[in-house]
């Protein structure tokens, strides 16, 4: 028997209610409000949708997916991978730092017991993320308690997620997560600092993600978990109050980390230097007034690859856009 053999695939869909796979994961909507759902496939994100392919997102499988929910909790699982995803009511759970640390403690648990101790990729979108909250950003609130779970677990840097945080529209914290049976390569970009060494002064704990998280698996071509890259070089961001700029320096390093990453497959393979293919991309958007221009250089650098744009503060008030997403390294 092939074990790990599933694949994983990610499409935007044209019509949310369409199937888009016998095997779905998870169905992620960008609309006005993050809830929890009555139907727990549907996870709402509370990132409405400026322009791009669909309103909905879907994370399917070809094999079959075993899925069940609780309040404010949602799993689904094949052989090979394990998606969660967790609704945290920030008032009830004394805030956004305990609740951020009280659902990845939960998430880091579930995880284990469940077979899948590898995390691959991490998504976070909560309210007023560059809010300041008893004199410190809220954003940098969710930093210190994602690593205070982190440290209670033993989870050691290396081992951290591909990841993004962006601010939503309001509603509840979502956190969704992948991991599977067998541990993703992470990768840092060779032109940023890697987060979690970020300096003090921007934050009192630093981000605890991987800038990129490769999946290998049995019969599948590579996987690339691109996480959330903007206008940053090494832990500074580059032209503040430049748009034009901003995008280019976010399109530069998404280019080095990819470069680099086919570099580093390559000398493991033999030498032979994978082609590396966008399969799906989100372009978030702070201001929407920006989006034309966005759109117009993220088109030219990735003419064919599916893109949303999408509603969201990012985590530092300074940035303007950020884009992540998905590849695959075709050899
Ligand atoms: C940066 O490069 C931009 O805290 O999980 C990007 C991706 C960013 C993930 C996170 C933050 C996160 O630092 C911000």
């Amino acid at each position: 028997m092939l074990v790990n053999s599933a694949g994983i695939h990610c499409q935007y869909l044209c019509d949310e209610k369409a199937s888009g796979s016998e095997h779905p994961l998870a169905k992620i909507l960008f609309d006005a409000r993050c809830v929890a759902s009555a139907d727990k496939h549907y996870l709402s994100t509370g990132l409405p949708l400026l322009e791009g392919a669909s309103s909905c997102e879907v994370i399917s499988t070809t094999t079959d997916v075993k899925r069940g929910h609780s309040k404010n909790f949602y799993w689904a699982e094949t052989e090979a991978y394990l998606l969660l995803a967790y609704w945290g009511n920030e008032d009830e759970e004394g805030g956004l730092e305990q609740a951020t640390e009280t659902i990845y403690n939960k998430l880091l648990t579930e995880v284990q017991t469940r077979g899948y101790p590898h995390l691959v990729r991490v998504w976070n979108y909560f309210a007023n993320i560059n809010h300041l909250e008893q004199g410190l950003e809220r954003y940098r609130h969710f930093c210190i308690g994602r690593f205070n779970a982190f440290a209670a677990q033993g989870i050691a840097e290396e081992q951290f997620p591909s990841a993004c945080a962006l601010g939503h529209v309001g509603g509840d914290l979502l956190i969704y997560a992948l991991a599977t049976k067998v541990p993703a390569q992470h990768f840092e970009n060779p032109q940023q600092a890697a987060a979690y060494h970020y300096p003090r002064e921007y934050g009192p704990r630093s981000p605890s993600f991987a800038r990129a998280s490769l999946l290998e698996l049995a019969s599948h071509a590579p996987k690339l978990f691109v996480s959330g890259t903007a206008s940053v070089v090494g832990f500074v961001t580059q032209h503040p109050d430049n748009l034009d700029l901003q995008i280019k320096v976010t399109l530069e390093n998404l280019d080095c980390l990819l470069t680099y990453i086919c570099t580093e497959y390559s000398k493991n393979h033999e030498g032979i230097m994978p082609n590396c293919t966008a399969e799906v991309i989100k372009v978030y958007v702070r201001n929407p007034q920006d989006l034309p221009e966005i759109k117009r250089q993220i088109t030219s650098a990735y003419p064919t690859a599916p893109v949303v744009y999408l509603a969201a503060e990012i985590c530092r008030a300074d940035l303007l856009l950020e884009v992540d997403g998905i590849w695959n390294l075709v050899c």
